[in-house]
């Protein structure tokens, strides 16, 4: 069994959103275009309390882009974003949200971050994901989504290390790129790690025809 992660489709991570990623709102016609090529389609959703740790404005004269130790991890530092119950926080208006079988909310304790949709930043809790899947036997994962050098990353690692076959839908993820080359750096090394890539999603599809 396959199946099919999307990373974090949130307004916040769209163009005009708190923490827009350039290009973002491009991979939502291919998310609804994969969906249908899937028996599971999974969603992560970034999912903060309002007085979250990474969010600068928490952290006298911090400022977005700037790392800190935040219960003794690095954490970088981030416009307030994707608040639990907000528009931000809500999925893209034209995801096709009827086909997401289940969706895991991650970031939601106030001390520490959760860039991947399996584990938060210091591997401590799950979300149950990773169980979820192993429960329906899915044995290969594909993702796509934002951001590419954050939540996209993380997620397609844990899944490697979790023992997932993992692919990624290059062309449906996009990415922040604080400095530049993040994201190259981000695909490189996740290519090194055993993430399969697929560079174009036609020839995908034709495959599965
Ligand atoms: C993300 C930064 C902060 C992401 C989430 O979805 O990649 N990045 N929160
Ligand atoms: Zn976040």
């Amino acid at each position: 069994m396959k199946a099919l992660i999307l990373v974090d489709l949130q307004n916040d991570f769209c163009p005009g959103g708190a923490l827009a990623v350039p290009e973002g709102d491009l991979v939502i016609p291919l998310a609804n275009q994969l969906m249908d090529a899937f028996d599971l389609v999974i969603a992560t959703q970034d999912w903060h309390p309002a007085n979250h740790g990474s969010f600068a404005a928490m952290h006298l004269w911090r400022k977005p882009g700037q790392v800190i130790d935040l219960n003794g991890l690095p954490q970088v530092l981030w416009p307030i974003h994707c608040v639990q119950e907000s528009f931000g926080a809500e999925f893209v208006k034209h995801l096709e949200i009827e086909k997401i079988d289940k969706i895991f909310p991650k970031g939601t304790d106030q001390g520490i971050d959760s860039y991947s949709g399996f584990f938060d930043n210091g591997h401590k809790k799950s979300t149950g994901l990773g169980d979820f899947l192993k429960e329906k036997e899915v044995t290969k994962v594909y993702i796509l989504g934002l951001a590419t050098d954050y939540c996209v990353k993380f997620t397609a690692l844990d899944a490697l290390g979790l023992g997932f076959e993992t692919s990624l839908f290059v062309e449906a993820c996009r990415g922040v790129n604080l400095n530049d080359g993040d994201v190259d750096k981000a695909l490189a090394e996740m290519e090194e790690r055993g993430v399969q890539m697929i560079a174009h999603i036609d020839d995908f599809l034709k495959e599965q025809l």
